[in-house]
């Protein structure tokens, strides 16, 4: 019997506003609870405690001589929960088929309380549909954050591991409430100082975030550079043919291991954008992997290996080779070859997080190859947590996409099917609401209830999030601009799937040429009459990479999905879309449609006004008028652009630039 009488234990940090509104994200605190039920525990404590805190936050209207049970329940598969309302309505007993699954009830139970508010209404069971359900941090040793718009690390500070104590624990329950269990602390782009994590120096403090981080269910990924025998072993060579090597990477093993015994494996970024990898040797991937992948196999660690590889190079010029072609290319020939603890890592498509692409072929593809699915909530391409953008709805298509004739792509996805992890490049920083825009925590939850189950619906999972967060009144208006927010963004970016017209390097606003005569692989190839890229047999040959169903669809003007149109063909500006306008008219009508719902939105959300917390609905506020300064940029750019191209007016007569 637990007796719960303590105190709210409210972190203290000092300049971060912790307890905030935006800073209790989905964990609302509502208001201290006057009676707390008695809760029996006959498992795990943590979990139990976990309960505690949560209740007393939150003042919940529970009946007199209401109880909880929490047991655990090895009938239960592991990570799984149930929750049972007795029929009296006045006990809840909450089962986990191991801790994990006890905890992940307890934050269920709470999600059902604050949802419903009916506490004698709560039946419910749930078994994740993968075992790993991983995010990637990005986090330079510096503390920076690639590809981040949040803030600084919450790992890293001047070369070092360094971090509020508090505040990782806080973000390790946001993590753990939404069923997270695996994360790499440090970016794929392994750099010297975080190279040392593999040293008896950094593992002292890796140790530490890992114990931070165990009771929630959570394990620690490291990001491990292929060179690192030469870095941080003083070898004179990384080839995996080399005994050496093979050596460096058992002892390596063997010290991590030692020191962190649950750690979930290491992650690899190899020869991609500059970083070392086998071919630099002559070998194929698999030699690569498969060398670590062994020194990991006696601790039973994984190897997640990405696939993001491709000629970083290219000539512009040069019109045979054809950036997402690469990553099928070099895996596909090579599957079967791998060792058995190797996880493929694969991005959800061939180009790059785009606003708009077709799923990638190697998904699926390989039939005797462990493959994870990378999303990325970090908003690269996305609007950089300036713009509102709900990737649930973009998740959503992309499970629904199909593979073949019979099976999309969710039905790729779970245990023992050939997707068996789902991976996300993550969103947060030292950010106070930890995601730099407010409304982009809801990308973080829905990434965490889409890894669980890609059977539930982007509207599903945003409603959920909006009504923990926000108050009753607001979340069908908060809920329908969030689905609503996808479409708005793609219509001022980049048309009918061509991708990547956006400012180099940075990524954020428009520019149309940026990376037209760059190496990078990405181009739209305009001219006066003509843009996109036929990648049909008769083309680039890329649609031959999917299964025959699905290359058929792409390959037929008829078939193929419009808003990818320019993905897989080269068209005249003439050409007429379904809806019979000509594509150039669908582009100038996008773009004006694009700034009149981001204007729609902001009306919306001052609709709001005094009904959510004050800094919250400001900062939100501010965030909309940074996204429609750049939506008119991205539509007086692209318009100018295309009309300087063609000559041809509008039909509607309205503003472009000349
Ligand atoms: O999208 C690109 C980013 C790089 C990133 C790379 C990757 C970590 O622009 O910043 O590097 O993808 O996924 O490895």
């Amino acid at each position: 019997m637990y007796c719960c009488n303590q105190s709210i234990k409210i972190s203290e940090s000092g300049a971060i506003k912790m307890n905030s509104f935006s800073y209790n994200a989905w964990l609302q605190h509502t208001s201290p609870s006057k009676n707390l039920p008695e809760i029996e525990s006959n498992g795990y404590e943590f979990a139990t405690q976990e309960c505690l805190n949560i209740l007393q936050n939150n003042s919940f209207p529970f009946k007199e001589n209401y109880t909880i049970s929490l047991n655990l329940n090895p009938s239960l598969p592991p990570e799984g929960y149930k929750l049972t309302t007795s029929p009296d309505g006045l006990n809840l007993t909450i089962q986990g088929g191991d801790e994990t699954g006890l905890l992940y009830g307890v934050y269920r139970y709470l999600f059902r309380l604050r949802i419903t508010g009916n506490a004698a209404d709560i039946n419910e069971s749930s078994v994740p549909a993968v075992s790993r359900r991983i995010l990637n941090h990005w986090d330079n040793g510096d503390g920076s954050v690639e590809r981040g718009y949040s803030g600084n690390s919450l790992f890293w500070k001047n070369g070092k591991l360094g971090y509020n104590l508090d505040r990782l624990k806080d973000y390790a329950r946001l993590l753990a409430s939404i069923g997270i269990n695996q994360i790499s602390v440090n970016n794929v782009n392994v750099r010297p100082t975080t190279a040392k994590l593999l040293t008896d120096e950094g593992l002292t403090d890796l140790v530490k975030v890992a114990e931070v981080f165990r009771p929630f269910g959570i394990k620690l990924i490291i990001s491990v550079h292929f060179d690192s025998p030469v870095w941080i072993g003083g070898l004179k060579t990384s080839d995996p043919a080399d005994d050496k090597v093979k050596q460096f990477w058992e002892e390596a093993a063997t010290r991590v291991y030692k020191q962190i015994p649950d750690l979930a494996g290491f992650l690899v970024k190899a020869d991609s954008e500059f970083n070392l990898g086998p071919l630099a040797f002559g070998h194929t991937q698999d030699v690569g992997a498969n060398v670590i992948a062994k020194a990991l196999q006696p601790y039973n660690g994984i190897l997640y290996w990405r696939c993001f590889i491709y000629n970083c190079l290219q000539d512009w010029r040069d019109t045979v080779t054809d950036r997402p072609k690469a990553a099928y290319d070099t895996f596909f020939p090579i599957d079967g070859k791998f060792a058995p603890n190797v996880i493929l890592q694969i991005k959800h498509g061939p180009s790059d997080f785009q606003v708009r692409e077709p799923n990638s072929p190697l998904l699926g593809a390989m039939a005797h190859t462990r493959q994870a699915l990378e999303l990325q909530i970090s908003q690269e391409y996305t609007g950089q947590q300036k713009d509102l953008y709900a990737w649930a709805v973009q998740w959503e298509e992309i499970f629904s996409h199909p593979f073949n004739e019979t099976r999309n792509t969710r039905d790729l996805i779970g245990s023992e099917k050939e997707i068996e992890a789902v991976v996300a490049v993550c969103n947060t920083g030292d950010d106070d609401n930890w995601c730099g825009h407010l409304l982009a925590q809801a990308n973080l939850f829905a990434f965490g209830r889409f890894a669980w189950n890609s059977h539930l619906t982007s509207k599903q999972v945003l409603q959920e999030w909006s009504a923990l967060t926000f108050p009753k009144d607001t979340v069908s208006t908060i809920t329908q601009m969030l689905l609503d927010s996808r479409l708005t963004y793609e219509k001022y970016n980049a048309p009918l799937g061509i991708g990547w017209m956006v400012c180099i390097h940075h990524h954020y606003g428009p520019s149309v040429d940026g990376y037209e005569y760059m190496k990078w692989g990405t181009y739209h190839r305009a001219d006066s009459t003509a843009i996109g890229i036929d990648r049909t047999r008769q083309g680039t040959g890329y649609t031959a990479q999917y299964q025959p169903y699905v290359r058929d669809l792409y390959e037929n003007l008829d078939t193929c999905p419009e808003e990818l149109l320019l993905y897989f063909h080269r068209l005249n500006y003439d050409y007429t879309l379904k809806n019979g306008k000509t594509l150039l008219q669908h582009i100038y009508d996008t773009h004006f449609e694009g700034v009149e719902e981001v204007e729609a939105f902001i009306k919306i959300w001052e609709s709001l006004k005094g009904k959510i917390d004050d800094e919250a609905y400001n900062h939100v506020r501010q965030r909309f008028d940074m996204q429609l300064e750049n939506a008119k940029e991205w539509r007086d750019v692209i318009n100018s652009y295309f009309y300087r191209k063609t000559g041809i007016n509008d039909n509607k007569g309205r503003k472009i630039y000349n």
